[in-house]
């Protein structure tokens, strides 16, 4: 068991080597950061992909630093237009459930509308694995199961390059890509390096 730092952990110097027969090697070396939990499976805090090219070329790569991603990521959902009808009687009751790797949240039903305004803050913890948020828009329905209104995959690049994303209008798309209204969702991205 390695002491922990002075600092509980944050800034860990472990100055070991591993050894790694490649006849024919990977292409890249894949480096998962763990918390070790003392109870239930350890948690990750982040992962590196180093590709390997640049060193079959020199033979040999002088230490630097590799970004982890690792932080909360804010998706504020303002609000949907335009949503599918799929009531018989009325109009829909979107709501919105929102998936960030493993992780999957869930908003408030607006009832009888097609331009619901939600105006909420859901809170993700992320690290390098996760590069996308993929919300799916339901209809509530009572006596049978929910309708499903379209989905919206966000990519999370630009917040991460940029620690925040002013609100944008998203398309939803239905299940063969078809267009089914638009959500406007804001990100933030508080990197915990
Ligand atoms: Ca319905
Ligand atoms: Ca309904």
């Amino acid at each position: 068991m390695l002491p922990l730092n002075h600092d509980g952990g944050k800034s860990p110097i472990w100055n070991e080597s591993f050894l790694f027969e490649i006849p024919h090697g990977p292409q890249a070396l894949d480096i998962h950061i763990l918390d070790q939990e003392k109870h239930g499976a350890d948690e990750a805090m982040g992962s590196l992909t180093i590709s390997l090219s640049q060193l079959f070329a020199e033979r040999q790569i002088a230490p630097c630093k590799y970004k982890v991603h690792h932080g909360v990521l804010d998706v504020h959902l303002i609000e949907a237009h335009g949503l599918l009808d799929s009531d018989a009687l009325g109009k829909s009751d979107p709501y919105v459930v929102i998936y960030c790797h493993k992780d999957i949240q869930r908003s408030r039903v607006i009832e009888r509308s097609l331009n619901p305004v939600w105006n909420e803050h859901f809170r993700f913890n992320v690290n390098n694995e996760v590069t996308e948020v993929l919300i799916k828009l339901f209809d509530k329905d009572d006596m049978r199961s929910d309708d499903p209104l379209g989905n919206v995959v966000i990519p999370l690049d630009k917040v991460f390059a940029d620690g925040e994303t002013a609100p944008m209008k998203y398309k939803v798309l239905g299940s063969k890509g078809q267009p089914q209204g638009e959500v406007s969702v804001a990100l933030k991205f508080s990197s915990m390096d």
